[in-house]
């Protein structure tokens, strides 16, 4: 096996130094025409599949004047009313929630966007910002009548500063857009994800999105530079000209980091690019255990250093739905428990492929990894990338999918799939025939930051599953000392469970901060805050 490892890996093959892993767009999928996806097959309004959550009265309903408002200060095509085309934006990625508005605002400047808050706050209409309508909490839909305030046409890139790396742009400027403007000019973003063909950057930098390499380049955290924000009175707050150092008093870009679009609608952002690798190279490898993919990881850290840019882990059953989903043979020839993905990037392909066949001859040799095979060319690197990144769509496909994406110590990550499994199972939910809800509890995640996506697919939304495993696994995180959200957020889904990871007197610094900035509410209210 290793030999397929070192003959399949060692022609000096040098890669190429621009990866763009396209996944179809989400507005691609929607309107297409399988059934998953389409429009054809409803989904339950939330306000139906959470009856305990009522419409806030505080709020004003849309009437014809507001319309017309709306109307006088933005161009026509940036209103949407049509029930078909506000489909898109009621409903959420995972088909599992869906919102009840009637008006869909599409704004193009900071200007505009001000003022529409400016009305919104002061006639009490209630406001979902929304960006590529990727993120996976429920938390970029409306619950009830909420207009939502889509950044889509927010879209130009401000500047680039070819010599700091400094990347001005609008916060609706789809992440592969961003990153391919950066790849012409030698620069990578600073961020990667499945979603990179829909996902907004403004939406990332909201959800404080963590994704591939935050291994290699960090949270969003201590790359975004600056931010240009709208506040739900309508006040421009911008520290979007800031340079990489500034310690003139508190550092408020960071409140909006992950604020999920409750304190201020960000319009545009400045972020710190890294010089683009010239060379990547990806390995897939079959594993026996758990403790062997911690092992390789431990071995990865220590031999690749440098170059090593993502560590992902999938578990078998996650291959299998994944196979099922892209319908072409397994990348390695026989089956094992857990799979590794390992991506180095760096300045000198030889260099970096040499290190990374030593560092595989060396774990092959210790009983560390069982299989692997390296990508000799780009298609071959996309190939493999698919395994891990189809993950998600390949989980909700079957009809629906449960997602728990969660922080937990290295030596206790695998241990809460079991949990769920056995869960699931003793509760009579899981099983092969259309009698059970349940078709699998699998495990993956981004090995390097201690994240675990446990995914729940589904044939069907089924509440007794919800039962089953909610607070279950917020309490199972919680007894690890772990976190319920580790990138996706807290959004609709995890509204009430914030205390499993927050002390009271943090979230009540967090009320008296949403009370401060947004005394009215009006910014994505019944989400977590
Ligand atoms: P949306 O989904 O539209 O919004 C997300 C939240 O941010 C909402 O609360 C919304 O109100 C708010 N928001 C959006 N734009 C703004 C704005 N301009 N101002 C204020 N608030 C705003 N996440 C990871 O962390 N790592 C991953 O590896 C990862 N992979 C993914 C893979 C797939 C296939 C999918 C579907 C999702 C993935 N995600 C991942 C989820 C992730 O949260 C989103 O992809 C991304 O961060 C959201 O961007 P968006 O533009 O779609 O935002
Ligand atoms: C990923 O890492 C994303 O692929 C999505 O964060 C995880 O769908 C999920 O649970
Ligand atoms: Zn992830």
């Amino acid at each position: 096996m290793l030999r397929q490892i070192i003959k399949r890996g060692s022609s000096s093959v040098v890669l190429s130094s621009r990866i763009a892993r396209a996944v179809p767009s989400r507005a691609a999928l929607f309107h297409s025409s399988s059934t998953q996806y389409s429009a054809s097959k409803t989904v339950k309004l939330t306000a139906e599949s959470y009856p305990n959550v009522k419409r806030d009265e505080r709020y004003a309903t849309l009437e014809q004047s507001d319309i017309d408002y709306f109307k006088s200060i933005l161009p026509e095509n940036a209103l949407i009313q049509d029930q078909d085309d506000l489909l898109f934006y009621n409903e959420d990625w995972m088909r599992k929630y869906r919102g009840q508005s009637k008006l869909t605002l599409k704004p193009k400047t900071t200007e505009q966007v001000s003022q529409i808050l400016k009305y919104a706050n002061e006639r009490n209409l209630a406001v979902v910002p929304q960006g590529g309508n990727t993120g996976l909490v429920g938390g970029s839909v409306p619950v009830f009548d909420e207009i939502v305030l889509s950044l889509a046409n927010m879209n130009k890139i401000r500047s680039l500063d070819t010599t700091s790396g400094i990347f001005k742009a609008d916060s609706g400027v789809v992440l592969e857009v961003a990153d391919q403007h950066l790849a012409e000019n030698g620069y990578i973003f600073p961020l990667d994800l499945g979603a990179k063909g829909s996902c907004h950057i403004g939406g990332t930098v909201a959800t404080n999105a963590g994704g591939l390499r935050l291994l290699r380049y960090g949270s969003l955290h201590g790359s975004v530079l600056g931010l240009e924000v709208v506040l739900a009175n309508g006040k421009i707050v911008s520290s979007i000209d800031a340079l990489r150092k500034d310690n003139t008093g508190y550092d408020l870009k960071q409140l909006f980091i992950g604020s999920e679009g409750t304190l201020g609608v960000i319009t545009g952002l400045s972020i710190l690019c890294p010089p683009r690798p010239k060379n990547f190279n990806v390995a897939f490898l079959g594993v026996e255990s758990y403790e062997a993919v911690m092992k390789t990881f431990v071995k990865a850290k220590s031999e690749l250093g440098e170059i090593l840019s993502a560590f992902e882990f999938m578990d078998e059953s996650c291959q299998e739905l994944a196979k099922k989903h892209l319908k072409t043979a397994y990348p390695l020839e026989e089956q094992h428990p857990f799979y590794i993905l390992i991506e180095t990037s760096g300045s000198n392909g030889e260099h970096d492929l040499e290190k990374l066949e030593a560092f595989l001859e060396s774990a092959f040799e210790n009983e560390v990894i069982q299989d692997g095979v390296i990508a000799q060319d780009e298609t071959q690197l996309k190939g493999l990338w698919n395994w891990r990144e189809q993950i998600p769509e390949a989980c909700q496909i079957n009809g629906g999918v449960y997602k728990y994406d969660v922080s937990l110590p290295l030596s206790d990550l695998y241990g809460l799939v079991d949990a769920a499994r056995e869960r699931l199972t003793q509760a009579g939910l899981l099983g092969d025939t259309e009698d059970f809800p349940v078709i699998d509890a699998v495990g993956y995640g981004h090995v390097g930051d201690g994240n675990l996506h446990l995914n729940v697919a589904v044939r069907r939304y089924e509440k007794s599953v919800e039962k089953a495993l909610e607070p279950f696994v917020y309490e199972w995180v919680s007894s690890k000392k772990g976190s319920i959200s580790a990138e996706h957020g807290l959004g609709f889904q995890k509204k009430n469970y914030i205390g499993y990871t927050k002390s009271q007197p943090e979230i009540e610094m967090m009320k008296q901060l949403k009370q401060l900035y947004d005394p009215n509410a009006i910014l994505n209210p019944y989400k977590y805050i």
